[in-house]
């Protein structure tokens, strides 16, 4: 809040921070399965501000203002939600076609083939450029600070910066950036790398993000790179490409004073599952994402059931899985694969009463995530690769009796932060099963000792220290753009 001094402060993303739906007693207000959205959500209620996003869960444009704004969180009012309503081909082309059948696979190594048609890629820049057009005409000064967000919107920044040349434009990518190999497949490379350049300060999570993001501007534009600096010259503006490893808001004492007793989550989620108080449980929670290592993660289970008779009725595993762009095919046919495999698994080694994997494929709320993250014995990311991946730090922040294990693929931004986890390769199935079984079997001496230093660290590294530091680099930008202007 001191960084922006009554600067205005405009936020864009794809995903809104709050979802209107018509309920049988009037419209409800749910949160949506986002990374993003619980990283970014808690300092928007910190500056205020405008947050600007696509409309996409609230299907019905009359249960909110007919202006398309509305003030957020409900009863706190805090900032302006501003909706853009997307065309279904729009959302087809933008959304699921070019960022998510193209730049997703693209940025992750998953070995999923990305999808590149010229008719996405079309959407993409009209739709970029509606959005770039919502932010001029939501900009009250000529140089607003503008907070950027994700693969969505690669072509905003250039976009912005040529209506608003003094704009400070802060964008931040928050999925992986490949080596350039891997990027230069892509048809439009040179004008993506070109739109993200109109950026003031580009973000990664990593340091190893931004030297690939480096190394592929140096490969594909003519650009001058101070690698010292870490900065980037294009058509005479500066870039500076930082790493900003995100985080989660650490939850107030208030907050945890709302949470059930970890031994009351203990016996509730038991007796939902009919299990007694000595069963143990591992847990994943995800948006359900081929990227995400569901598959990998069942395959351990099965193979610790396998190689450790003795854990079979005696151990479950429960997967919350989000129901995520399951209009695409990909995706559909991964959560297919997911449910025959958790099938199997069951039929091999279940019993009357007694399931090894609970597969939960629906979105709940996060009372409930809380529940079971203080309830389990292990929490389970196995991504097969990852921006940052933030239920690790939700699960470390839920365990104030400062017991649980942590498994943490090391394909995770969040692995380079977090080497007191059980740290894993998931396509190692034998090195995740031994894992599973090493988290099961640790004394809780050891579980504490790398619990409370796991916590000390998130809490520190907090999602303000996130936005701060960006936004201190933005305000420091802002400084030395003020006096080069008054010599
Ligand atoms: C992207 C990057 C990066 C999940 N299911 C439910 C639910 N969730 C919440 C989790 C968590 C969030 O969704 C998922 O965050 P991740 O970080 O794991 O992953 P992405 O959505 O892929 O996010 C990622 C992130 O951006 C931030 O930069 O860390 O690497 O891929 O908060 O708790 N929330 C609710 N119900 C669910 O069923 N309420």
């Amino acid at each position: 809040r001191t960084t922006l001094r009554g600067d205005q402060v405009i936020v864009v993303s794809n995903r809104e921070p709050y979802i209107h739906e018509k309920g049988p007693d009037g419209v409800i207000v749910k949160r949506p399965a986002s990374g993003l959205v619980t990283a970014v959500e808690p300092v928007m209620r910190a500056c205020s501000g405008t947050w600007i996003a696509h409309g996409s869960g609230s299907a019905d444009h009359d249960v909110v203002d007919s202006n398309d704004r509305v003030m957020v969180p409900p009863g706190h009012d805090e900032y302006v939600l501003r909706r853009l309503w997307l065309t279904p081909e729009e959302e087809q082309g933008f959304y699921y076609g070019f960022s998510n059948e193209g730049l997703w696979p693209l940025c992750h190594v998953a070995h999923v083939r990305p999808v590149f048609r010229e008719a996405d890629w079309n959407r993409y820049r009209e739709v970029n450029q509606r959005f770039a057009d919502a932010v001029v005409a939501e900009a009250v000064v000529e140089d607003p600070v503008v907070l950027v967000q994700d693969y969505h919107f690669a072509l905003l920044p250039a976009m912005i910066r040529k209506k608003l040349p003094r704009a400070t434009i802060l964008t931040f990518w928050h999925i992986p950036w490949p080596n350039p190999e891997s990027f230069g497949i892509c048809p439009w490379r040179r004008e993506i790398l070109e739109g993200m350049l109109g950026s003031t300060i580009l973000g990664f999570h990593t340091r190893f993000h931004c030297k690939n993001f480096i190394e592929t501007v140096d490969r594909y534009l003519e650009a001058r790179i101070e690698h010292e600096h870490s900065t980037i010259s294009f058509h005479d503006d500066d870039t500076l490409v930082e790493s900003y490893p995100i985080s989660i808001e650490w939850p107030s004492d208030r907050e945890v004073a709302t949470w059930a007793p970890v031994d009351v989550c203990r016996r509730n989620v038991r007796e939902r599952f009919g299990y007694g108080p000595d069963h143990y449980i591992a847990v994943g929670v995800d948006r359900f994402d081929y990227t995400k290592g569901i598959l990998e993660r069942l395959h351990a289970v099965e193979r610790l059931l396998e190689k450790h008779p003795k854990w079979v009725g005696r151990f479950s595993f429960i997967q919350v899985a989000a129901p995520s762009r399951s209009s695409l095919e990909e995706y559909r046919s991964f959560q297919d694969r997911i449910q025959q495999v958790t099938e199997r698994i069951n039929k091999r080694f279940g019993s009357e009463g007694y399931l090894p994997v609970h597969l939960l494929a629906e979105h709940h709320e996060h009372a409930a995530l809380i529940e079971l993250y203080r309830a389990a014995e292990i929490c389970v990311v196995t991504s097969l690769h990852d921006g940052m991946n933030l239920v690790c730090k939700e699960f470390v922040a839920a365990r104030d009796d400062e017991l649980g294990v942590l498994i943490l693929s090391r394909f995770a931004g969040a692995a380079r932060e977090m080497p007191e986890a059980l740290i894993v390769n998931p396509y190692h199935v034998e090195e995740c099963a031994d894992a599973l079984e090493q988290g099961l079997a640790m004394p809780a001496a050891e579980q504490r000792e790398r619990m409370a230093s796991l916590r000390a660290s998130v809490r520190e590294f907090n999602v303000y220290r996130w936005a701060g530091r960006m936004l201190a680099d933005g305000g420091r930008s802002r400084l030395r753009d003020r006096i080069q202007a008054r010599l």
